[in-house]
């Protein structure tokens, strides 16, 4: 029974091109935070870019409704092994962010409400690649899941993903965020299972 189960998900993973190696299809949508959820009002959230001259670029919660909204049709991959498939969101490519930003560095750190970080090279938020998304299957994100908004970047494993995101700094090296500092990869990429270091 169990070589007979096994077999059978293993011919499930390899018929489903769309499941990078390692994974497994879940239908849910699991929590995953590191501490408690914020409670964010949008009367007061900001989203800001800084970089390395000091100028910051903020802009409001109306401010970032007012620039174009896409509709982003996606698989997510986290790197406790679950993935789900064809998630649907709402929100601003962080390319529409970064159109007027004057920046000469490559890397960025991505900061949260709650203290939680993340690392990321800025080429993988443009061309794209991210959004600044708040709305998951036709709703408000729901708090927990990092509302009112998150950064969205699928094609990393999910904890780049920041939930209460609230500004970017640019980085001249790509020192490690709350998890990198804590053993994940400094990169994340799913199809070479960029989990650990
Ligand atoms: N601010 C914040 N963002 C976070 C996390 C967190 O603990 N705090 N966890 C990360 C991890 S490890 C994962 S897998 C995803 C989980 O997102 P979900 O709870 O919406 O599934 O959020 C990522 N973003
Ligand atoms: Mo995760």
């Amino acid at each position: 029974m169990a070589i007979f189960s096994r077999g059978f998900g293993e011919r499930r993973r390899e018929s489903d091109p769309r499941l990078p190696p390692g994974q497994y299809l879940t239908a849910d949508f699991p929590v995953l935070s590191a501490g408690p959820t914020p409670q964010i009002d949008t009367a007061e959230w900001t989203f800001s870019i800084g970089t390395e001259t000091g100028v910051v670029t903020n802009w409001s919660w109306d401010e970032i409704h007012d620039l174009p909204i896409e509709d982003v049709h996606t698989d997510i991959h986290c790197v406790t092994r679950w993935s789900k498939l064809e998630t649907t969101w709402r929100g601003v490519s962080v390319d529409t962010l970064f159109a007027g930003i004057d920046t000469a560095e490559k890397y960025v750190m991505v900061h949260s409400y709650g203290g939680y970080t993340t690392n990321l090279a800025l080429e993988d938020l443009l061309g794209g690649k991210a959004w600044i998304a708040f709305d998951f299957d036709g709703e408000p994100l729901d708090p927990e899941h990092g509302g009112p908004a998150r950064l969205l970047v699928p094609h990393l494993y999910f904890w780049k993903s920041a939930k209460w995101v609230r500004g970017i700094t640019m980085q001249a090296h790509d020192d490690p965020g709350f998890w990198e500092q804590n053993g994940y990869h400094t990169h994340g990429d799913p199809w070479t299972e960029e989990r650990y270091w």
